[in-house]
């Protein structure tokens, strides 16, 4: 029998080394110190052993199962202690503040278009939009500039790697918003009075103020009797509702194929006050669009008579505006993606 007891020892502290439970370590109970537990029935049924044998295995009996109450009682501590550290981890303090969510913005290319828009729209235009990959016939020869044309080396030009039977190339990126003029006038006869946001590339190096893809706006007026007065008075009042009373606005012969006559609108340097910097070129200036009376042949081309109709048209660079509004000293930083510079708009 004592062998009995030992063997009920070693199996119950082995077993109760596994238990991780409340509930577990309760069944362990029944199991090794229960009323019908070996343990328990062999103290119980000691009177029927003889006497030299009872002494010792009564002594060894009550000795085994002190020592598994006291593990017992050591074990439950245990367990209730550790849940009660989960539970302290598992915590919730409701009235934390809560994490603020990282809340996303318009670029600051995309607020300019809208507000440019905006304006716009609140003198008449409609809004309308072309393709980024163009015909080449759209983006220069319908503009007045067919091949060989000397305006094209101011438009340098990514072209799409694309060919046709006989080997031009007739895709490219287009260079400027000016061939939504032409889709336009294919397609609405007059009075046509639009604007033409979009994105424009250019292979060009960049500087402080050019880059290789960035915006411009595109504005088209075709009515009866449209004159460079109707260009003048709508472009002034774009500026001043924009830039305000302050700044000063500058109209400037300015050559374009597709205008008769052009010009050109710049506005007076914020950063230097007109003196000359790295901004403006040394110039004073900033050159915001460049415009002018629609050329009879483009609108010859698009089927409108000149003689009946006339019309102005612009393009405008929109970082531009930017630049001026919040004296950024570099369009490259637009699209770097630099977090620091976006979040500040
Ligand atoms: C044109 O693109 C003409 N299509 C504009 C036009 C439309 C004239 C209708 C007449 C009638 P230009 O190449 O000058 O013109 O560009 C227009 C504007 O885009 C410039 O005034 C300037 O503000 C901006 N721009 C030009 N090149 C860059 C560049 N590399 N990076 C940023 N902005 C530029």
């Amino acid at each position: 029998m004592l062998d009995q007891v030992e063997e009920v020892a070693s199996q119950a502290n082995a077993e109760l080394q596994k238990i991780a439970s409340l509930d577990e370590l309760e069944g362990w109970r029944v199991r090794y110190l229960g009323r019908k537990s070996k343990l328990i029935n062999i103290l119980r049924s000691l009177g029927d052993v003889p006497i030299e044998e009872r002494r010792t295995l009564g002594a060894r009996a009550n000795q085994v199962k002190v020592g598994l109450e006291s593990r017992f009682t050591q074990k439950k501590e245990q367990i209730e202690l550790l849940k009660n550290q989960s539970l302290e981890l598992e915590k919730i303090d409701v009235t934390l503040p809560g994490q603020p969510y990282q809340v996303g913005r318009l670029h600051l290319t995309t607020r300019t278009i809208k507000e440019i828009c905006d304006i716009f729209i609140s003198l008449g235009f409609q809004i309308v939009e072309g393709p980024e990959v163009e015909w080449e016939h759209y983006n220069f020869e319908a503009l007045n500039m067919p091949a060989e044309h000397p305006a094209r080396d101011g438009f340098a030009t990514l072209w799409a790697d694309y060919k046709t039977e006989t080997g031009a190339r007739p895709m490219l990126m287009r260079t400027h918003t000016s061939p939504v003029q032409i889709r336009t006038m294919e397609k609405a006869k007059p009075p046509i009075r639009v604007i033409a946001p979009g994105r424009v590339y250019r292979y060009e190096a960049t500087d402080a103020t050019h880059e290789w893809m960035f915006s411009q706006v595109e504005g088209l007026a075709v009515d009866k009797n449209i004159t460079m007065a109707d260009l003048k008075g709508t472009l002034f009042e774009f500026a001043r509702r924009l830039f305000g009373q302050d700044r000063k606005c500058r109209f400037r012969v300015d050559y374009f194929p597709f205008v008769e006559p052009g010009c050109e609108i710049a506005i007076d340097c914020f950063v230097c006050g007109g003196k000359g910097c790295r901004l403006c070129g040394s110039s004073g200036w900033i050159e915001i669009l460049g415009a002018g009376m629609v050329h009879p042949e483009v609108l010859r081309g698009c089927g409108i008579d000149p003689e009946e109709y006339s019309g102005f048209a612009f393009g405008m660079g929109v970082e531009r505006i930017p630049i001026l509004r919040y004296g950024i000293d570099d369009i490259r930083l637009f699209y770097n993606n630099d977090l620091r510079f976006l979040k500040q708009f």
